[in-house]
């Protein structure tokens, strides 16, 4: 007999209807634009699966804002997200990665009262050599809801409390969809032969403190002296045996913070004398990721702000991000600061 994998069968529709049910006033345009994004995860996840296959990997000719290169495959996914977010006419404006300006949504007379920010797929620099790789969104309410004017850039530049809804799409061993609605995370496993996420992790809860860190350790000569001396204390052995924590780095983001609200620990990507607001986008990357950390019951921070709380000027500013169980976080915080106890002996 086949194990039971899930305790009972709840799909990311079923999921979607059953968190409506808690918003009495709700007219069903939220789940609407949450199952076009689902469909647009389904089908970037076949491609990525078939990557090599089909004709995906590799390089387009063009760079994008941030001066990258742009891949194939995140051509790909900004398209077919933007189509399929197009579709129930909630959606007002988008702003991706991928595109330099704010992308407003062409119907007529339906300006629509949501509007989405992502980066379609997230850890480029694995796409070529079979890595985990992700998608990120937030969703917001726009600005003015009794407005019938085109969704706007003041309407993108929210801070990320008022996220309606944030998750992520993993595609690793499997393809996982975390999603949140402030109820709570909860993770989806697709199953390829139905086409459907089935849910697989419900109320996902990080430890407290965990073993943890994960960082791009190739940085620490630009590292200011408080951040090296977070990361020497972390490896140190301790006599009650809680350190040295081990290190994992993927170098996707979404694969290195799914891993730790799962298991805790610490993702952190710091300033540096290179990157002075660090390397990760606030608007599409860090603040769905800080969401769903706390609703796990950890914390996001960019080392003394909580992100949630930044009000963005830009849409592709960046920002420091230190992400993870609470005791962690707050530690390394201490550290940023300065102000940690064992700093002065160091
Ligand atoms: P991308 O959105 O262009 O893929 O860049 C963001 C990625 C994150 O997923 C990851 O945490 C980081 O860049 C890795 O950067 P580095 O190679 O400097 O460690
Ligand atoms: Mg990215």
């Amino acid at each position: 007999m086949p194990a039971m994998t899930t305790q009972r069968l709840t799909t990311i529709s079923h999921h979607i209807d059953d968190e409506q049910g808690l918003h009495p006033e709700a007219t069903g345009e939220f789940t609407s634009i949450l199952n076009d994004l689902t469909l647009a995860l389904r089908l970037i996840s076949r491609d990525v699966r078939r990557a090599g296959l089909n004709d995906v990997l590799g390089l387009t000719r063009d760079t994008n804002v941030h001066g990258e290169q742009v891949r194939k495959l995140d051509t790909y996914s900004n398209d077919v997200i933007k189509r399929a977010m197009q579709r129930s006419g909630h959606i007002c404006v988008m702003a991706s990665e991928e595109d330099e300006e704010i992308v407003v949504t062409d119907i007529v007379n339906n300006r629509g009262k949501y509007l989405i920010v992502f980066d379609p797929l997230d850890g480029s620099s694995n796409i070529d050599v079979g890595v985990t790789i992700g998608t990120i969104f937030s969703i917001y309410k726009r600005v003015d809801l009794t407005s019938d004017e085109a969704g706007s850039v003041e309407d993108v530049l929210q801070p990320g409390y008022k996220q309606e809804a944030a998750g992520y799409a993993l595609y690793g061993s499997s393809t996982v969809l975390v999603y949140t609605t402030g109820h709570g995370a909860h993770a989806f496993t697709l199953d390829p032969t139905i086409g459907e996420f089935l849910l697989t992790r419900e109320n996902i809860r990080t430890p407290k403190r965990g073993k943890y860190y994960s960082v791009n350790e190739g940085n620490y000569y630009y590292w200011s002296e408080n951040i090296r001396q977070y990361v020497d204390y972390i490896k140190t052995p301790s006599k009650d045996k809680s350190r040295p924590y081990s290190h994992r780095y993927i170098g996707t983001a979404v694969a290195d913070v799914h891993r730790t609200i799962i298991y805790g620990g610490i993702f952190m990507y710091p300033a540096d004398s290179k990157a002075p607001n660090g390397k990760l986008r606030l608007v599409y990357e860090a603040n769905a990721l800080a969401m769903i950390a706390e609703q796990c019951g950890g914390r996001a921070s960019d080392g003394q702000n909580r992100i949630l709380d930044i009000k963005p000027n830009n849409i592709h500013e960046r920002v420091p991000l230190f992400l993870g169980s609470k005791e962690d976080v707050f530690e390394a915080e201490a550290f940023f600061m300065g102000e940690h106890p064992l700093q002065q002996i160091l």
